[in-house]
């Protein structure tokens, strides 16, 4: 297909999983609102159609909990096709049933793209509006996600990492006991070929950590105190601090004086915590299970975050280029989602080795802006031969370049609009 074919069966793709406002990820697979995928579709639409783009954040956000929390996932309608569903997660902190957790925060960084790119004379209206949204949630990452204030931010869930399955969280999933789950039937390795899933074993901790926070009733402190996961994730570490970077820039622009300060604080918290996942062994940022105080061992896409959060300093830059350019003898495709040469590495298991469209953008935007523009043009380039190869998969084989997980994905579509596509390649990165 020509790439011209290509932009216009994305274009498809997102109107096709709009459900009214708000997109879901992919028809059967995944039937709901889910918050990061809903925030790449705005960047998607956004290159056709700009006030669709701010639908889509604006109706994330109609989900926000009481407590400034934007859950995972929004059941704005109940689907038997996904489990495990709105009764299981057992949740009453905000207006519309959700999971309860979260994912992570890029909506304040796709805030202020929007906020740069209009064409309507309307942006700052609608981010004036999102302002105190985004401080809240904001907020609440930093009070219960960082209670001991750190600087960096934990996950509560595998899930509320958005790379679910990766080996960053094997031994910490390992310590979670096996409790409080009734009998349950997968739903995902009916719609996926089942070795690219999780294994039973991870669902059935996936289920006991659901069922802890339930018991917490998800009060966050709680969860925060009790939660038998609760590892620092560099993934969300990462993009939260540079979604704060961009609140500053869209809290400046309108004026919000008291907002830029308290942010300013919060990126200064953040630049020095982000040492405390700096991995000397390996020269690169990674988990740190809070629970066990233990440092993982292998490099993720996620570390190359790094750059995207601002954090170009010597050795961070240097490192990375290392890495990049050593994996990039390894397999055909960057970024496999975790290390090739880690022990735990598999090609198509769901984030241990595949490519992901979205997290590629990012880390050609860190590479870009740390003035290394070959680099985030490789990512740029891999990313459409991904494309044009695997089509508008879920995720995709670093080796073959094969597409697997679900079809017809919103995020892949999106991420082909706003920067993968050759017609995009003048704004790449
Ligand atoms: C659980 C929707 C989501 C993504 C996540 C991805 C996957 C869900 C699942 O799909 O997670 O949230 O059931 O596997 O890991 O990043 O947001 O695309």
């Amino acid at each position: 297909m020509s790439d011209m074919n290509l932009d216009k069966t994305a274009q498809s793709i997102l109107v096709e999983n709009d459900q009214g406002g708000y997109t879901i990820p992919t028809k059967g697979l995944y039937p709901y609102q889910w918050n990061w995928d809903s925030v790449f579709v705005a960047l998607g639409f956004a290159t056709f159609d700009q006030d669709r783009a701010w639908r889509e954040i604006e109706m994330l956000f109609e989900g926000q909990w009481r407590d400034g929390m934007v859950p995972h996932i929004l059941f704005r309608k109940d689907d038997p096709s996904y489990f495990p569903g709105p009764k299981v997660w057992g949740t009453d902190g905000g207006p519309i049933p959700s999971s309860g957790h979260s994912q992570p925060p890029v909506a304040a960084t796709v805030v202020r793209d929007l906020v740069e790119g209009d064409r309507s004379g309307k942006a700052l209206e609608r981010a004036r509006a999102l302002l105190p949204k985004l401080m809240a949630w904001h907020r609440w990452y930093l009070a219960y996600r960082d209670p001991q204030d750190l600087g960096v931010l934990a996950v509560m869930h595998p899930w509320e990492s958005g790379r679910d399955n990766l080996p960053d969280w094997d031994e910490a999933l390992r310590a979670v006991e096996i409790r409080d789950v009734e009998p349950y039937v997968r739903k995902d390795t009916s719609h996926v070929d089942p070795s690219m899933r999780p294994h039973k074993d991870d669902y059935d901790r996936y289920l006991s950590i659901v069922a802890a926070g339930r018991k917490a009733g998800w009060d966050p402190e709680k969860v925060a105190a009790t939660c038998p996961f609760f590892v620092a994730d560099p993934g969300v570490t990462f993009i939260f601090l540079r979604a704060n970077r961009d609140l500053l820039k869209v809290a400046e622009a309108l004026g919000a004086d008291a907002e830029a300060k308290e942010i300013r604080g919060w990126i200064q918290k953040m630049e020095k915590g982000a040492t405390t996942l700096w991995n000397e062994d390996l020269k690169a940022h990674v988990a740190r299970d809070l629970r066990s105080g233990k440092l993982t061992d292998g490099i993720s896409s996620a570390s190359f975050l790094a750059l995207y959060a601002g954090l170009t300093d010597e050795p961070v830059l240097s490192s990375l280029q290392g890495h990049f350019d050593r994996i990039a003898s390894k397999v055909r495709y960057l970024m496999p989602s975790y290390d090739p040469d880690h022990r735990s590495y598999e090609p198509l298991r769901y984030w241990r080795g595949p490519v992901w469209a979205m997290i590629n953008y990012m880390i050609a935007r860190g590479f870009a802006d740390a003035g290394d523009a070959s680099r985030a043009e490789r990512m740029r380039a891999d990313t459409e031969a991904l494309i044009e190869t695997g089509g508008f998969a879920e995720y995709f084989s670093p080796e073959s370049g094969t597409g697997a997980g679900g079809g017809a994905f919103s995020w892949t579509a999106a991420i082909w609009l706003t920067w993968a596509s050759p017609s995009r390649a003048d704004q790449a990165a």
